[in-house]
Formats: structure tokens, C-alpha cells, sequence
């Protein structure tokens, strides 16, 4: 009975610090983001990562198009931005529409933030830009310059979240889309613990 005791005292002893490790290791995944997307608008990446969009093209068209359009521009500092316009239509914003993840991996969306910047509204007091998603429908507008931050996040899991940017005048910089998924790194790491304490003070 002592030997036995003293070996499973041993074992805890050696259990203890490891679940400890294990619950720090949840505690810094916690803090981070399953999947990440960027995009400074520096190469042509949103014509082939976006979803659907309106029309990219290189000058402001003559005539004036009927629907939204899209050009990537120079802000102040000489740093690329996407502009968005509207065409002579009513409600014809140009729009950019993301589908995150860009690949299905298996895994639910539980929640998300989508954040960028307006960094130079083209003409003032004109510039506007709303985001929608499926689920949520329009979650927030926007116009003047500054950083803005959304809370995307879904009402139930989903396999790709799905975010609407429209607006008009307005050049917009640094996208950044954070998604969580619905697989709680916690209930993955307790089985491993579980298992691992299991191991440890089962019978010998
Ligand atoms: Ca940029």
C-alpha cells in the first residue's frame, strides 16, 4: 500500500508541472488567431483572393461607368490603396466581397474581425463605406479617415464567412481579416492532459 502510494504520489509529482506547461500553452493560444489575412493592397492579390468584386480598372473610366468600380491608387505617402466608386446608377458602389477562409480547412468559423484603414477619402464629406455579412447583414459604415475594426463573427459557425465591402469615394488600406474556429483549441488540449494524466497515474 505505501509502495504503491508513494509511486502515485511520484507521478503526480511529475503530472502536476506538465499540466501546468499544458494550461500555459492554452492560456498563449488564447491570445492568438487560428487563420489571419492580409492584404496592403502592394500586388494585385483581391482581383484573385476576393470572393466576387466590381470591375478593376486602371483610370477613371470616360464616360462614367453605370455600377462601381475599382483602382488601385497611391495615398499621400505614395503607398498603394484601393479606391472604390460608384457608377451613375442608384446603389451602384463598388463593391469586394471575401469569402474567409479562402480554403475550406475542415474547420467552422465561430468568430471574426475584419479591420483596415480609409486613408484618404477622395472627395469630403462624399466618402462612405458599409460592410455587410450573410448572416449578420450590415454590421457597420464608415467614411471618414481613420482605423476601423468590425466584428464579423457569425451567429452560428460556418464553413467560410462571407464579407461585403461596398462604398464610394474612399480609398481604403491594410486589410486585415481574423478568424477563430469553432474547435476550441481547449477541448483538444484537455483530452491531451487527460490522456497524459491518465498514463501517468494509471496502474502500473
Ligand atoms: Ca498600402
Amino acid at each position: 500500500m505505501v509502495c504503491i502510494g508513494s509511486r502515485r504520489g511520484a507521478s503526480l509529482a511529475r503530472v502536476v508541472p506538465l499540466v501546468l506547461f499544458c494550461l500555459a500553452l492554452c492560456a498563449t493560444a488564447g491570445h492568438g488567431f487560428d487563420y489571419t489575412y492580409e492584404d496592403d493592397f502592394s500586388t494585385d492579390q483581391a482581383m484573385t483572393d476576393s470572393h466576387d468584386h466590381s470591375v478593376f480598372v486602371t483610370s477613371i473610366p470616360d464616360p462614367w461607368p453605370l455600377t462601381g468600380f475599382l483602382i488601385y491608387e497611391h495615398d499621400v505617402p505614395g503607398d498603394r490603396a484601393l479606391a472604390f466608386y460608384n457608377g451613375t446608377l442608384h446603389d451602384s458602389d463598388a463593391r469586394l466581397v471575401y469569402a474567409m477562409p479562402l480554403e475550406s480547412v475542415g474547420q467552422l468559423v465561430s468568430s471574426g474581425s475584419l479591420e483596415f484603414d480609409i486613408v484618404w477619402e477622395i472627395s469630403q464629406d462624399m466618402g462612405l463605406v458599409r460592410v455587410w455579412t450573410a448572416s449578420l447583414g450590415l454590421i457597420g459604415v464608415g467614411g471618414n479617415e481613420g482605423h476601423y475594426v468590425f466584428d464579423v463573427s457569425p451567429t452560428q459557425p460556418v464553413e467560410q464567412l462571407l464579407i461585403i465591402i461596398k462604398a464610394h469615394y474612399v480609398r481604403i488600406d491594410n486589410l486585415l481579416v481574423n478568424l477563430e474556429y469553432s474547435t476550441p483549441v481547449e477541448s483538444s488540449t484537455w483530452s491531451t492532459i487527460k490522456g497524459i494524466f491518465r498514463s501517468e497515474t494509471g496502474p502500473a
